[in-house]
């Protein structure tokens, strides 16, 4: 042992500088979403919020839940989505609306666990994900436009929170369209990733910096 370093305490400061960094990298970081497995079936996805809105200005939400073996669904009071299969790859989403005119469906899958997997150029995509399948209409009246929105943590560019859809003059009857679907894992649950910072907030932040360091400069002038 050296004695010299006890006896003089500020050799200890380089080694607790160095615990503490040593801390900082081992700190734990966030739980990521981890993907269960890519055969998502109609049972797979309890918990999902879908909500569909009206060209009359009202809406109505509801959640997916099983409702038979491989299947499940959301139903309002004129309006049901639905899905039969061990597996969203290929498999149609059913959507049918009677009466009201239905001007937008919208499927967020993170409360079910649930991340939408589109297309991507190269296999897999996102580790684990495996082949994706974007909106696709199979058959009906097909939507105005479509949209992924809320990128899942891990993605790589194919993951997403949220399917929407628009008619700009409004659905009724049935469409069936193709969507996969992927799990997350029960300890690590299908996540957005983390909203990152609005450009005005960092134009704030940019002019903050630019107008102390011209104070500095007059000061320095008037010094
Ligand atoms: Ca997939
Ligand atoms: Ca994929």
């Amino acid at each position: 042992m050296n004695r010299l370093s006890i006896a003089n305490p500020t050799h200890l400061v380089p080694a607790l500088a160095a615990s503490l960094a040593l801390a900082t990298i081992a700190a734990p970081t966030n739980a990521q979403t981890v993907v269960s497995g890519y055969t998502t079936g109609g049972d797979d996805m309890n918990g999902m919020q879908v909500l569909v809105d009206f060209l009359d200005g009202s809406s109505e939400s509801a959640i997916w839940g099983t409702t038979g073996y491989n299947a499940g669904g959301a139903f309002g009071t004129t309006w049901g989505l639905s899905l039969t299969s061990s597996t969203t790859f290929g498999a149609p989403w059913t959507f049918s609306a009677t009466n009201k005119l239905v001007r937008s469906l919208s499927i967020n899958a993170i409360p079910g666990n649930t991340m939408w997997d589109t297309d991507w150029p190269t296999y897999p995509g996102t580790p684990g994900s495996a082949n994706g399948w974007t909106f696709q209409v199979a058959s009906g009246q097909a939507p105005n436009a479509y949209s992924y929105s809320v990128p899942i943590d891990i993605s790589v560019g194919d993951l997403w929170g949220t399917l929407s859809m628009q008619w700009l003059n409004g659905f009724t009857g049935t469409m069936r369209f193709y969507g996969d679907t992927d799990n997350g894992t029960a300890s690590n649950p299908v996540q957005a990733a983390k909203p990152v910072p609005e450009p005005g907030t960092i134009l704030a932040l940019t002019t903050f910096g630019a107008l102390a360091a011209a104070t500095r400069r007059r000061r320095n002038q008037l010094g």
